[in-house]
């Protein structure tokens, strides 16, 4: 059987999480909002200009569109800085392990990201030659939890979405597979992405029997 498995880039793929967060942190500080890990997992899978505004939010903030694309503008730029430094010991435990046994098993590899950034993070973690298609944030219009971004990268593999299994660590990006009638697994925590049909911390835990079963039903 051939199935449609969809991975989402930030947190699943590589722990750029980490960065958008110290990033974002240093820009609210910057302009005088407190801005603490926990706020940062509303953050996950939403697109840049909604997070800025979910932290303008979190300050009660009002601000001229100037001052945001001059903000959007800082953040992206250190966050780069991050990204320009990674390379392939950045790719979270066992994803490759997947990635290979899924090419191996003729399963069809798509990428779903809300990030503008994606390819070239692909690129410099050298993963680009997994992917049969790659859907990111300068794809589509509507962020996660819209399914958009998974439905755009069913299409480009001519799959039909009760055939696409879905890789996701926010729970905008599990609503978004949800919506999408595609089958959705969290990594991450059980509690936090309690939405998921399935819910792993990690790569490590999802066997090649898991995989086959998935492939197979
Ligand atoms: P960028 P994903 C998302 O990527 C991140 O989770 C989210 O935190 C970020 O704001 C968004 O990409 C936009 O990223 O600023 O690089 O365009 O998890 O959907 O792969
Ligand atoms: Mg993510």
């Amino acid at each position: 059987k051939q199935k449609t498995f969809i991975f989402d880039l930030d947190g699943v793929i590589v722990d750029t999480a980490k960065y958008h967060f110290f990033a974002w942190q240093n820009l609210a500080k910057s302009i005088g909002v407190n801005f603490t890990h926990e706020d940062n997992e509303q953050l996950k899978g939403v697109s840049r200009v909604q997070s800025l505004e979910l932290i303008l939010g979190l300050g009660n903030k009002k601000a001229t569109q100037e001052e945001k694309d001059i903000w959007l503008v800082q953040k992206n730029e250190e966050y780069l800085t991050f990204i320009e430094k990674m390379d392939e010991s950045e790719i979270l435990p066992d994803v490759e392990r997947v990635l290979q046994f899924l090419k191996e098993h003729n399963q069809k590899i798509v990428l779903g990201s809300a990030s503008k950034n994606a390819k070239p993070i692909l690129e410099k973690v050298n993963l680009f030659r997994y992917f049969d298609a790659i859907v990111d944030g300068n794809d589509v219009s509507k962020a996660k939890p819209d399914p958009e971004v998974f439905l755009v990268g069913a299409d480009k593999v001519y799959s039909k979405p009760k055939s696409c299994i879905v890789f996701e660590d926010s729970v905008a990006g599990v609503q978004a597979a949800n919506q999408a009638a595609m089958l959705s697994i969290g990594i991450g925590e059980q509690n936090v992405l309690h939405e998921a049909k399935f819910c792993f911390t990690d790569f490590t835990k999802i066997s090649n029997e898991f995989l086959l079963d998935l492939i197979n039903c």
